[in-house]
């Protein structure tokens, strides 16, 4: 039998679990789901990240004790899934002893083999990536400290003793590893993009750390923690009995092992397509297939992620969608490798349109007319006139066809277009039965055979879309089954089994709608409400103000408000947008003589030349490390003249402390120069 080993990344404990989490978990389900029909001995590994100086301070922050803290988040990581009807084989918990012990071995072999030694490091280390961070994933930050792009918060200085794995000895090796397998990193965008990094050359990497306490000890020298990126990644191995007998030991490892398919976000590519591989090649074993690295959910245009507190909030999530609704949608939705944004005016179409208008209205149509017209049981083909024959067998062979795009697409992992096949050939059904009226047939007694002919049609390709969208949809797909008077468990049937023309005469079971239809705008209110009053219980308790401010609902609108509240300086939103504001790009920056606090910037805006713009930041900001960042600016602010140099716009900073220190305003995604902010 084939086996089929998938991973996801194991999440932070740091903080709640979020959509991106159970995106990548889903995806995974689905695919086992899939293969496990086809007969595969699947297995399915997921689980939480419990090690790191970031996990020990947030559980500082909350007062309480580090496992304890940990628990509470595994606790509810699992129940949001088990909710989502998510069915991993393990779990793996990175503070598991057998897990500890796995890695240690991983660790001696990696040892053995001559590429770990101890050495001093110093460098720019960011808490919320637990990592030293080279230039290019920071930017320029007031008193030459830089800043993480990802978290916008400025890096530590660290240096101490510490181990090294000799990462730059690989690099050869990496490289002729890509160009032999080229399935290892997909999609072959993201390929490109390590291959041509390693090909930049590779430094030797810290991997032991004294600062943490929190952590794995380092075999034979425990003042020192292991990596948290080396204890992390070792999971998909001691899962599944490396260096531990208690999870099945070798005979497991060899049974699993190297796995099928590691799902991961692209924000940890680089971990698991170059490390990863460079400490199992160090250690004599093999690579993972497949490492897919899909694309982000963005939230309002961003990075959904819980340091830019930006996420969707899992439990308004699934208070109006069902577990199967937001699955699927998931996987239509974004295409498998992109980033996708995501609108809750999106799932509700997708809801509408092609569940509720699509696979539920094709079940609800056909199962009541058998109903209706056929006392319930599923009718033999009629040996109706040539055309409708005709017409019936190009259905057959749509759906046929359908069965073949949406394999080959989904084992390519193109889950948007392996669905929306099945959808075309929905649609193909659907036209089917309007064009022959089978609630016309049904008035005259000597057209049966030809109702027989439709319905029986139609039931066959109802039939076979339920056991193809299984992986996708498995509790709707199984209620339609049961509905269809069918038996068993429609996801353990694999597709290849189904013949066109089974079960004729069986009786079907009662019609209940699959998927209701939504009300867009009375969801659309109550889940606004419901987000409001979310960020009024997590926001900060207000001061009390002198004057009665109290009738004000949280978050109201501008717009709405008609009575200034005192204290408060309202401007309509036509005010607002008298103001123009645009991304632009610094081009030039220089000091301005003689004037301690100015800087001189060309700036382009997208218009046919840049503008000179000055801006009082001097003191905080080197200008040449300026160069190519990306700046709001106010680009109808009437020129003016300073120290005899004009400005023609205003460049955006906050102004933070007593001291009104300026930090710029910018953005983490790239944005176009001359985009209009509103
Ligand atoms: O990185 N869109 O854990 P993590 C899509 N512990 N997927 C998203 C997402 C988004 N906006 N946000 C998160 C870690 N994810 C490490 C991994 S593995 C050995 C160690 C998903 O809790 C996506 O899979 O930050 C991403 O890679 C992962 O969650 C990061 O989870």
């Amino acid at each position: 039998m084939n086996k089929f080993y998938v991973t996801t990344p194991i999440y932070y404990v740091n903080s709640r679990p979020h959509l991106g989490h159970l995106y990548t978990t889903l995806v995974a389900d689905t695919v086992i789901n899939f293969k496990r029909q086809r007969r595969f001995d699947t297995f399915f590994l997921t689980g939480t990240d419990e090690h790191g100086q970031n996990i020990e301070r947030a559980a500082e922050k909350a007062g309480v004790d580090v496992k304890q803290h940990v628990d509470g988040i595994v606790a509810e990581f699992q129940q949001i899934f088990s909710e989502f009807k998510v069915g991993f084989d393990h779990w793996i918990r990175t503070t598991d002893d057998y897990h500890k012990r796995g890695v240690s071995a991983l660790w001696r072999r990696v040892k053995k083999n001559g590429f770990i030694y101890k050495g001093q490091y110093e460098g720019w280390y960011c808490v919320g990536c637990n990592g030293f961070l080279s230039e290019d994933e920071t930017i320029a930050g007031p008193d030459d400290i830089p800043i993480c792009k990802i978290h916008e918060r400025p890096l530590e200085r660290l240096a101490e003793e510490s181990y090294f794995f000799k990462l730059s000895a690989l690099q050869q090796t990496l490289l002729d590893y890509y160009e032999s397998h080229p399935e290892f990193i997909r999609p072959e965008s993201r390929r490109n993009e390590v291959m041509s990094f390693v090909r930049g050359g590779l430094n030797d990497l810290s991997v032991s750390r004294v600062s943490v306490k929190w952590g794995i000890p380092v075999p034979d020298d425990p003042a020192h923690t292991m990596y948290v990126w080396f204890d992390a990644l070792s999971n998909y191995i001691t899962a599944i009995g490396y260096g531990n007998e208690d999870r099945g030991g070798e005979a497991q490892f060899n049974k699993y092992w190297p796995a099928d398919l590691q799902l991961v976000g692209k924000d940890i590519l680089r971990f698991h397509t170059v490390y990863w591989p460079a400490f199992l090649l160090a250690a004599g074993l093999e690579p993972p297939k497949t490492v897919y690295a899909h694309g982000m959910w963005l939230s309002g245009g961003r990075k959904m992620s819980k340091s830019l507190g930006n996420v969707i909030d899992l439990s308004i999530l699934r208070r109006h969608f069902t577990p199967d609704a937001i699955r699927y949608f998931c996987l239509r939705e974004m295409v498998f490798g992109q980033d996708g944004d995501f609108t809750y005016e999106a799932l509700l179409d997708r809801v509408n349109a092609d569940l509720a208008g699509g696979l539920g209205n094709l079940s609800s149509r056909t199962l009541t007319m058998i109903q209706r017209y056929c006392d319930g049981r599923i009718p033999a083909p009629g040996n109706a006139g040539d055309d409708l024959v005709g017409q019936a067998d190009d259905v057959r062979r749509a759906v046929a066809q359908a069965l073949v795009d949406f394999d080959r697409e989904f084992n390519l992992y193109n889950f948007s277009r392996a669905i929306e096949a099945v959808w075309t050939a929905i649609q193909r059904v659907d036209k089917f039965i309007s064009d022959a009226k089978p609630w016309d047939l049904a008035k005259k007694p000597d057209l049966r055979e030809a109702l027989n002919l439709v319905l029986h049609t139609a039931v066959q390709a109802l039939r076979h879309f339920t056991v193809i969208l299984a992986p996708v949809l498995p509790e709707s797909t199984q209620a339609i089954w049961e509905q269809m008077g069918e038996s068993g468990q429609v996801r353990e049937l694999p597709p290849a089994q189904l013949e066109w023309g089974e079960i004729p005469d069986q009786s079907i079971a009662e019609v209940k709608p699959i998927f209701p239809r939504l009300d867009k705008a009375k969801v659309m209110d109550e889940i606004k409400q419901e987000e409001e009053a979310k960020t009024a219980e997590l926001a900060p308790a207000q001061p009390v103000a002198d004057a009665p401010t109290a009738e004000l609902p949280a978050r109201m609108p501008v717009a709405m408000v008609e009575e200034p509240a005192p204290g408060i300086a309202y401007i309509s939103i036509d005010d607002f947008a008298k103001v123009e504001l645009r991304v632009g790009e610094i081009k030039t920056a220089e000091r301005v003589p003689k004037a301690d606090k100015l800087l001189c910037f060309t700036v382009d805006l997208g218009e046919p030349a840049p503008r000179q713009i000055l801006a009082g930041i001097a003191q905080y900001y080197e200008p040449e490390k300026l160069i190519g960042r990306k700046v709001i600016v106010v680009a109808n602010l009437a020129p003016r003249k300073l120290r005899g140099l004009e400005s023609q716009g205003m460049i955006l900073a906050a102004s933070v402390g007593d001291e009104g220190r300026p930090v710029l305003a910018g953005f983490l995604e790239d944005v176009p120069n001359g985009v209009k902010l509103r």
